[in-house]
């Protein structure tokens, strides 16, 4: 393993634009719960009961409880060596870009600055009726539907999160795709590489004949196209992909 992770580190060393694709397992070490794996998320909790419009539409206070359930959790969570090292390769490498499935926003908090995030973020929110965004604060009514604050809206605020059957941001998909597509190093983070379109972004920089780097603790849907499969978890391997070579 080691040879595989000095191999690795030199790619990453020589690469000019460097794609890392994130999931929840690199939050996993801070104490956050995956979604596919046993005792995760999915296991406790059916999607369709909380991560559709559909579930909003007729149950809001339901979704709303268990999205302050996981905003109470993630409040508490720090980032782990893995937001770190990433943090640094964005510190490192003029051409860099993170594209991150995750709403727990671990990534910024570590001081990771070029940031996608693809599915949103648990601690935004905004109105469905006049689009007026807040954080948190304004939201954090426990047991009721929220409404919108600004002038005499009093639409009903919703996490600023991507569910399933919902587009993700034009914008955000579009340069995270764009960035893949020319990238010549993508490092895939902790992902059962399931969801799509985020899904596709590590095929779009393998199409680009870039070097792809996976670290996982089991095989992925992304494993058969990496270049390195460091096997183990992201918050050990991470730091040592970061290591000057001696
Ligand atoms: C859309 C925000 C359509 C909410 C999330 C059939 C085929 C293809 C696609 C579909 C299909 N049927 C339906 C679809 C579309 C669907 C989809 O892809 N479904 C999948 C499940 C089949 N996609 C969508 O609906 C997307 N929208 O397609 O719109 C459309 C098109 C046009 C017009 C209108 C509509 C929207 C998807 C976004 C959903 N929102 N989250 C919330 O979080 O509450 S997705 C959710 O899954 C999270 O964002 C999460 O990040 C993401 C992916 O999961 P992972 O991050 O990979 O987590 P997972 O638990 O799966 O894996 C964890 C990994 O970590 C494991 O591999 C584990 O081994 C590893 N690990 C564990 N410990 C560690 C570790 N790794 C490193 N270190 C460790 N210590
Ligand atoms: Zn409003």
């Amino acid at each position: 393993m080691q040879d595989k992770i000095k191999k690795a580190r030199d790619a990453i060393q020589k690469a000019c634009k460097i794609m890392v694709f994130t999931g929840a397992g690199i939050s996993r070490e801070s104490g956050v719960p995956t979604f596919r794996e046993a005792g995760g998320l999915w296991d406790k909790f059916k999607v369709e009961d909380f991560a559709t419009p559909e579930a909003f539409q007729q149950r809001p206070k339901e979704v709303w409880e268990w999205y302050r359930f996981r905003r109470n959790l993630m409040r508490k969570v720090k980032p782990n060596p893995a937001h770190y090292a990433v943090a640094e390769l964005d510190e490192r490498h003029d051409d860099f870009l993170l594209a991150t499935q995750n709403i727990d926003n671990l990534h910024q908090i570590a001081g990771a600055k070029r940031v996608m995030e693809l599915h949103g973020n648990i601690f935004r929110s905004y109105c469905m009726k006049c689009g007026y965004e807040a954080d948190e604060s304004v939201s954090e009514l426990t047991g009721e539907v929220p409404s919108c604050t600004r002038d005499d809206c009093s639409g009903v605020m919703r996490p600023k999160v991507v569910w399933f059957g919902e587009q993700l941001d034009p914008d955000v998909l579009e340069q995270s795709f764009r960035f893949a597509a020319q990238a010549d190093c993508c490092i895939v983070i902790g992902t059962s590489g399931l969801v799509y379109p985020a899904a596709q972004l590590p095929f779009l920089a393998r199409r680009n004949d870039a070097c792809v780097i996976e670290i996982n603790p089991e095989p992925s849907a992304i494993t058969p196209i990496t270049d390195y499969f460091l096997q183990g978890p992201a918050g050990e391997i991470m730091p040592q992909l970061l290591e000057e070579t001696r």
